[in-house]
């Protein structure tokens, strides 16, 4: 039996739960998730991401409605289709949580809670915060890395910025805008919070870690945090770019002018010093360059977006302006 969380004062009617789950090829756990979760939401969509082993047959069994990728399109691309889905079928919340049974639905009321109140537009479920199960060590440090990163680069913090386990608001499901396809959507996610300045809420998770995991930690770390530093970079230029760049110039401007303090004193050219100063400069001349470049990028497409938001929004149909009536 679904469990009653209609606790909400801030919506008038009975607010609409829908779970979506992400899957790529879990037919060894989507049934039982698909089960545990149709108790705590009024409905369960599976997202099938290209599976070939028998995912989708299962979740649909199991009470789910299942929209299948014909092929592998990855985990960013099934999360914004899970967003889409929410938005379409009007959710008042939208619960996201993994198809493995690494998430434990019971945890499903903590994250919705903070949304109905009207606390939140985003839920986070942490698994870094309390005193509860954690990822395996290795994993653990990979993920801090990666929340640290997003953090700087995004300026939203949070605790666990690759969390696949959240809450979404209809206001999140309405103003998110993500691009990302693979496993970086999380990290891209607290850009996207952060430009729509939406309210953000964690809340402590249990995890359970039981086999070995499906793809390559290390890889999947690089991969990820390579993303986070082109967002990064996109985001904020002068800081990721200029700022390293000024102070390779001032080092190879300090290290030029020993060399001249040297060749006055002595008539010898030091040349690995020269080298270095020549090494030095360019290398900051070049990060400056490529900083300045982003940032005109950056203004040129926000200027440009503006001016298309005010196109869009003067627009009028031909009817309305009093053209074509007779
Ligand atoms: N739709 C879709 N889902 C995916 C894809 N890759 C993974 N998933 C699902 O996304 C969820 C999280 O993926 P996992 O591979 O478990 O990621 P993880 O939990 O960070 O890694 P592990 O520690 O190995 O479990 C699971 O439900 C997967 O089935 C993909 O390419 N497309
Ligand atoms: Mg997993």
């Amino acid at each position: 039996m679904k469990q009653d969380l209609t606790q909400d004062k801030k919506l008038p009617h009975k607010p609409k739960i829908i779970a979506a789950i992400p899957c790529l090829n879990e037919e060894r756990c989507i049934g039982s998730v698909v089960i545990k979760t149709k108790q705590f939401v009024d409905s369960v969509i599976v997202i099938d991401d290209g599976s070939t082993d028998a995912t989708a047959e299962i979740a649909m069994v199991a009470g789910a409605s299942v929209y299948q990728h014909g092929q592998n399109r990855g985990y960013g691309v099934a999360i914004r289709n899970a967003l889409s889905k929410g938005r379409e079928l009007e959710a008042d919340v939208l619960v996201i949580l993994d198809g493995d049974g690494q998430h434990d639905p019971r945890d499903i009321p903590k994250l919705v809670a903070p949304i109905l109140n009207g606390e939140a537009d985003i839920v986070i479920g942490s698994r870094f915060l309390g005193e509860i199960n954690k990822p395996p060590f290795f994993r653990r440090q990979g993920q801090r890395v990666l929340t640290a990163f997003t953090n700087l680069g995004s300026g939203q913090k949070v605790t666990d910025s690759q969390s696949g386990f959240r809450a979404y608001s209809a206001k999140a499901l309405k103003e998110l805008d993500l691009s990302e396809s693979g496993m970086s959507v999380g990290s891209e996610m607290q850009f996207a919070i952060n430009k729509a300045g939406l309210k953000v809420a964690e809340v402590p998770i249990e995890v359970s870690y039981m086999g070995k995991s499906k793809r390559s930690p290390l890889g999947h770390g690089i991969n990820v945090l390579s993303r986070v530093l082109v967002l990064f970079s996109l985001r904020q230029p002068l800081l990721l770019f200029g700022l390293p760049g000024l102070a390779l110039l001032v080092a190879g401007l300090v290290l030029g002018a020993r060399v001249l303090a040297v060749y006055s004193d002595t008539h010898a050219l030091a040349v690995g010093n020269a080298l270095g100063t020549i090494l030095l400069c360019l290398a900051g001349l070049l990060a400056i360059f490529a900083a300045l470049m982003l940032q005109a990028m950056k203004e040129l497409v926000r200027g440009e977006t503006a001016q298309l938001v005010k196109e869009v929004k003067g627009y009028q149909p031909s009817e309305e302006r009093g053209i074509g009536k007779s």
